[in-house]
């Protein structure tokens, strides 16, 4: 994707910040507050994601700490349940499902396609405030005490016996999904009016197809969960009998209801994911990626077949079997997709010329989780075996892979490999693999005995558990710190480099695409110095050969 209208800087990379950046482009908090620069809000995003990932991550570890013991030894089971479900809450609301979208979407998406901004800069901005503000509700419920619900909010506990904060922490979610829905209304108009000349449907990078898709499950299922858990707060606050079977209410309805939002949210969480490893793998094997328009279509197909799946949540809730039976099916259909890309990842790699910098140690790591990710949520899907293993560790190490293995790695990786357009620096690279490793080896102490003591029995959300499944606690609870490390270190190497580290270029990577060949790094507040002209396919690599790539390290 070269364009005619800005000077290239392949041969000799001019290795100094440029003196107009967004990042300088006003210092006051107003400058921030006020912002309509989508690359700015996507800075605010990332402050606020990274205050709620440190707070997720402190609830996980006192779960792990309690856990260490098969006793009660650090907190009673109220207090238990209150953190995994405010755990829960955070991860999947305020970290997961925004991460990638609002942050690097946000960034990325309008400098891909050659636009100077998003459609909607206004609406953006409010996006953010409203995270925010369903942020307060939910920080403000945690200091009241909390809420023990578990993130599924299942009725009719939440809506008639729990004691604790329920109305305030689903008001807080139900804000919250707003600032989705507004982000993804915003990132569709985008993708489909601001396109660059010559910047064709079928040259769009496949991070722009994985936000598409992302895009619309937003817009089309988070007005679902908006409705019910505003039914949910009319029943507790007024007692309406919605879910309450004695007043006449179905909780069965309300399961159904969170999950045909919830399963599609779990590809909220890991279709942008999927986008950042596509471009990150074109780059680093320096070819196009193998099958570009199956891997297109394969987040549109997962898109739309993830709609159909919410019925293996529930197959104990009592649901005919033969709704089992059709849930089961089209739930491993959704895996085909899946596997597509997958392939297609690989088949790339395959005789490419790949460099391993610390976003290809990510990436690989992205690799090998999602698949177990992946097959282990087959073994879910197929009735018979979730009977046995359905509400046990089994489900937690599960979606721990395919949600921290997958997106999360794929969301560290994407930001170490923009990290140097973003700020304009280049991190360490030594301690960006050192990070990768630590966070690879600890995930997999952390979450991998918790599929073999699921097996064996033990259930979720219990704050005690039989002595013999000590050894696999401990394993989990000492994998948990070590992961903890290797994310708390790209805190400290990331705020370092913006003073230290070696400045990048526009092009650290030499890497394809317009934000990489057409802009500075930082971009300036426009974007571009002019509109650039698109007469490339995707990741047309062939005339960058592989002795060019100059590293973006600083050792
Ligand atoms: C190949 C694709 C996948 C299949 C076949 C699959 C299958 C399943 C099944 C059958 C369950 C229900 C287990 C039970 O509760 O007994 C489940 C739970 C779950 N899956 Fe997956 N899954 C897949 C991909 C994903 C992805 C991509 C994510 C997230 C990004 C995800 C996140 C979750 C979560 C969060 C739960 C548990 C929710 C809860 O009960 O708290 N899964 N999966
Ligand atoms: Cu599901």
């Amino acid at each position: 994707m070269s364009a005619v209208a800005v000077p290239k800087h392949e041969e000799a990379p001019v290795l100094e910040i440029p003196s107009r950046t967004y990042l300088n482009d006003g210092y006051s908090i107003k400058s921030w507050l006020l912002t309509l620069d989508h690359k700015r809000i996507a800075i605010l995003y990332a402050v606020a994601i990274a205050i709620f990932f440190l707070m997720g991550a402190s609830f996980a570890l006192m779960i792990r700490l309690e856990l260490l013991t098969p006793g009660g030894d650090l907190m009673e089971a109220e207090t238990y349940n209150k953190m995994f479900t405010m755990h829960g809450l955070i991860m999947i609301f305020f970290v997961l499902i925004p991460s990638i979208p609002a942050i690097l979407g946000n960034f990325l998406i309008p400098l891909m396609i050659g636009a100077r901004d998003v459609a909607f800069p206004r609406l953006n901005l409010m996006s953010w405030y409203i995270f925010m503000i369903g942020g307060t509700f939910v920080l403000t419920a945690a200091l009241f005490g909390g809420v023990d619900t578990g993130w599924t909010f299942y009725t009719p506990y939440s809506s008639v016996y729990a004691n604790s904060n329920v109305i305030l922490t689903a008001g807080g979610a139900f804000i919250t999904g707003f600032s989705s829905i507004l982000t993804g209304l915003n990132f569709i108009v985008t993708i489909h009016t601001m396109r660059a000349p010559g910047m064709t449907w079928f040259r769009l990078p496949l991070f722009i197809w994985a936000h598409y898709a992302t895009s619309l499950i937003q817009v089309l299922a988070t007005p679902v969960i908006a409705i019910t858990l505003l039914l949910l707060i009319l029943e507790r606050g007024l007692g309406l009998g919605i879910f309450n079977p004695n007043l006449g209410g179905d909780p069965i309805l309300f399961q159904h209801l969170f999950w045909f939002y919830s399963h599609p949210a779990v590809y909220i969480m890991i279709l942008p994911g999927m986008g950042v490893i596509s471009e990150m793998i074109a780059c680093v094997a320096r070819r196009r990626i193998f099958g570009y328009s199956f891997v297109a279509f394969s987040s549109l197909g997962i898109a739309i077949i993830g709609f159909f799946v919410w019925g293996h949540h529930m197959y104990v809730s009592g649901q005919s079997v033969y709704a089992g039976m059709v849930f089961s099916l089209i739930t491993m259909l959704v895996a085909i997709p899946s596997a597509i890309k997958t392939f297609n990842w690989t088949a790339t790699l395959y005789k490419g010329s790949i460099s391993y910098e610390s976003p290809m140690y990510f990436t690989v790591g992205f690799l090998g989780l999602f698949v177990i990710g992946g097959v282990t949520g087959l073994f879910l899907a197929t009735m018979g075996l979730d009977i046995h293993m359905h509400d046990t560790y089994f489900v937690v190490a599960h979606f721990h892979y395919i949600m921290v293995g997958g997106e999360i790695m794929a969301f560290m990786g994407g930001l170490h490999f923009w990290w140097p357009k973003i700020t304009g620096r280049c991190y360490p690279e030594f301690w960006g693999k050192i990070s990768a490793t630590l966070i690879f080896l600890g995930f997999n102490l952390t979450f991998f005995p918790q599929f073999i003591v699921g097996y064996i029995g033990m259930p979720r959300r219990y704050h005690t558990y039989p002595p013999e499944m000590q050894i696999f606690n401990v394993m989990s609870t000492g994998g948990a710190f070590v992961l903890g490390i290797g994310y708390l270190l790209p805190f400290i190497y990331f705020l370092w480099s913006l003073k230290y580290g070696k400045v990048a270029g526009p092009n650290p990577w030499r890497a394809k695409g317009l934000e990489w060949e057409n802009t500075t790094s930082p971009p300036p507040t426009e974007n571009f110095a002019s509109t650039p002209i698109v007469t490339e396919e995707a990741y047309e690599y062939t005339h960058l050969p592989e002795a060019h790539v100059v590293r973006a390290s600083t050792h």
